[in-house]
């Protein structure tokens, strides 16, 4: 079949809750992807920052299809010969003592937000049920009711009502407004390190050390959500460590398992996740021996591959690269490490235009918010892959149109 044919197919058989590309992707290789006429793109959104070590790293594979031909799924009734090993190593390479692994992403929020509530109530001594959990303008945590019941964005929340309630709006950036939220109820401050969502948002200089500050000084939790930030998509292994700081309780996913499964877990110190007793949290297929399995070795390559240095290192370049192009389209270039956002004017009419002239050239870039494009290679790329794809980012961003 042919493009169309298959798109033709997502568009009346599956519910329309995206409006991607017209791009039908059919093979993945390290930094790029073949669509099913052959034609090859340069993934410039590793599936949202899932594809740190690329598309299919055989180390991965091996690793997947190895324990898939063993064991998959125990339940959590019993032990397993993988999921000791994931806790061991995640703990030494992140220093937190201690994890609990679940499947997606809002779902290790979800269980962040319970520990901290459960921390409350038991440690700080909140009344039950009155616990309040500070969060930001611009945020995104994943889209259950309780995640969207604390968005900022319309689009997201207001079908779904009513929400959960225990959440207060904090404007990003601004830690002297967190200040004045905080009450005796407060068990914590969630925040993402970067805004990657809302257009690769970053706080002023400091920001993280003044919620550090701010949380200590009032026995509150804090919570970094690095889903997107961490596994070093922003040149250090957590976008925190920019910072020095060290969240008490650190969320983690997408590339934790490379884009070959779903896997995400909340990170934290025996003091807070030892608050969870038997019985008190879990899901199916959280902590799986085949994801367990998958996990070690997408840790190992990030580890093993140097990930991170080449993040900061080819970040670094590519950023200074796109600064450098005279458009008049262009408003800022900002990012950190390979999480890159270029905001347009909005006389320039919207970035997805800008992503699908970016498609013909070869490059799979995608819009968020309305006027930024988002650059986030996988961390594999080198210098003469970002030196291919420079000229044609050159010449969409230098059109006049
Ligand atoms: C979609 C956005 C990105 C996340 C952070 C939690 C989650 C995400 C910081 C939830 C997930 C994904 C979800 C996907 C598109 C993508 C996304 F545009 F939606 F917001 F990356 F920016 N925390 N982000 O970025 O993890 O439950 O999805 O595993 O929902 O459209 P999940």
């Amino acid at each position: 079949m042919r493009s169309e044919e298959y798109i033709k197919l997502d568009e009346k058989y599956g519910a329309h809750n995206y409006h991607p590309l017209d791009v039908v992707i059919a093979r993945g290789e390290g930094v790029w992807v073949y669509d099913v006429e052959g034609r090859r793109y340069l993934d410039c959104l590793s599936a949202y920052s899932a594809l740190n070590q690329g598309h299919v790293h055989p180390e991965i594979l091996k690793a997947m299809v190895e324990q898939a031909g063993k064991l998959t799924l125990t339940s959590r009734a019993f032990f397993n010969d993988q999921l000791p090993l994931f806790y061991q190593e995640l703990s030494e390479m992140t220093g937190y003592e201690m994890s609990l692994p679940m499947n997606s992403g809002a779902e290790a929020v979800e269980t962040a937000l319970k520990i901290a509530r459960k921390w409350a109530y038991v440690v700080k001594k909140v009344p039950r049920h009155q616990a309040e959990i500070i969060v930001f303008d611009g945020n995104f945590h994943g889209r259950t009711i309780t995640v969207i019941s604390f968005s900022s964005e319309p689009l997201y929340r207001d079908d779904f009502g009513p929400f959960t309630p225990g959440f207060v709006m904090a404007p990003y950036g601004d830690a002297e407004a967190v200040a004045r939220l905080i009450t005796p109820n407060t068990a914590a401050i969630m925040v993402e390190p970067i805004q990657g969502e809302a257009g690769v948002v970053m706080p002023p200089e400091g920001f993280l050390r003044s919620l550090r500050r701010i949380a200590d000084e009032n026995n509150v939790l804090l919570i970094a959500d690095e889903i997107q930030t961490g596994l070093g998509r922003t040149g250090k292994l957590f976008a925190s460590d920019h910072e020095g700081v060290r969240p008490d309780i650190m969320i983690i996913g997408k590339a934790l398992s490379g884009g070959f499964y779903p896997v995400s877990a909340a990170l934290a110190d025996q003091p807070i996740m030892g608050l969870i007793n038997p019985g008190e949290h879990g899901s199916t297929f959280g902590g799986n021996p085949l994801a367990a399995a998958i996990g070690r070795a997408a840790l190992r390559v990030i580890r093993d591959g140097g990930l991170v240095e080449k993040s900061a290192a080819l970040g670094q370049y590519l950023i200074e690269q796109l600064e450098e192009i005279p458009s008049p389209h262009v408003k800022e270039v900002r990012g950190r490490g390979l999480l890159v956002g270029v905001e347009l004017k909005p006389e320039a009419g919207g970035a997805r235009r800008f992503c699908e002239a970016l498609k013909l050239r070869g490059i799979l870039a995608k819009e968020t918010h309305e006027h930024v494009i988002r650059f986030a290679p996988p961390l594999i790329i080198d210098r003469e892959t970002i030196d291919w794809a420079l000229p044609a980012i050159r010449e969409v961003l230098l059109t006049k149109n």
